[in-house]
């Protein structure tokens, strides 16, 4: 499978196993798993025949990690960045005392304002370091790297989760503990 397409087939999975499962008549449980053997034969039906595989390259080459198979190797489940009902039930874990957020300009002042909200997504996402971080906020043009004080936000309670990608999940961040570019 050439990189075009796995690249291809990555996206359409991130948006069946994260946001539309019903784009494909696919169920998701409520864990966001998806029998496999499902999801071959619902996306053969709707135009995106992929076989056993072919999934298994997506799965294991996808730059991010962005999915996994359960250990039977019987299911598939995104491992973040849900916008359905569901829950991944990851144990709340500590964080390191700096955790990073890539975003973009126009973002900025709404969020020195209202802090990081998780806006469509279950949960707001945080990188490890900033050079992931800046990755994430060049989606959206030249990025602005926000360092989060976790120690702070850990010792005052707050709940953090990583997600087998390595990306670190939490309800918000309130302004307090953000340190914005000039700051930093
Ligand atoms: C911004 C990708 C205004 C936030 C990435 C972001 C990540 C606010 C955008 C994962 C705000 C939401 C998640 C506030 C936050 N006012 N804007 N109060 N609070 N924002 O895509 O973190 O490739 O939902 O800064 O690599 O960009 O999909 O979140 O710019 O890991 O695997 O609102 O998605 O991974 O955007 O990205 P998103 P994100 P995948």
């Amino acid at each position: 499978m050439d990189d075009a397409r796995r690249i291809r087939v990555s996206r359409f999975l991130s948006l069946v196993l994260r946001h539309r499962p019903d784009k494909i008549g696919l169920k998701l449980d409520a864990a966001g798993w998806a029998g496999v053997e499902e999801l071959l034969r619902q996306l053969a039906i709707h135009g995106h025949a992929l076989d056993r595989d072919n999934l298994e390259q997506v799965v294991a080459r996808c730059d991010k990690q962005r999915f996994v198979f359960d250990r039977e190797g019987t299911h598939i489940r995104a491992v973040q960045g849900h916008s359905r009902d569901i829950e991944l039930g990851y144990t709340p874990t500590e964080p390191p005392d700096e955790l990073y957020h890539g975003t973009a300009e126009r973002f900025v002042a709404a969020i020195r304002r209202e802090g990081l909200r998780k806006m469509q997504r279950h949960h707001v996402h945080l990188s490890p370091d900033r050079d992931t971080a800046t990755r994430v906020g060049a989606r959206r043009g030249p990025a602005v790297i926000l360092r989060v004080d976790a120690a702070a936000m850990r010792r005052d309670g707050h709940t953090f989760f990583v997600a087998d990608n390595g990306v670190w999940l939490t309800d918000a961040v309130p302004p307090q503990y953000l340190a914005f570019p000039c700051e930093t």
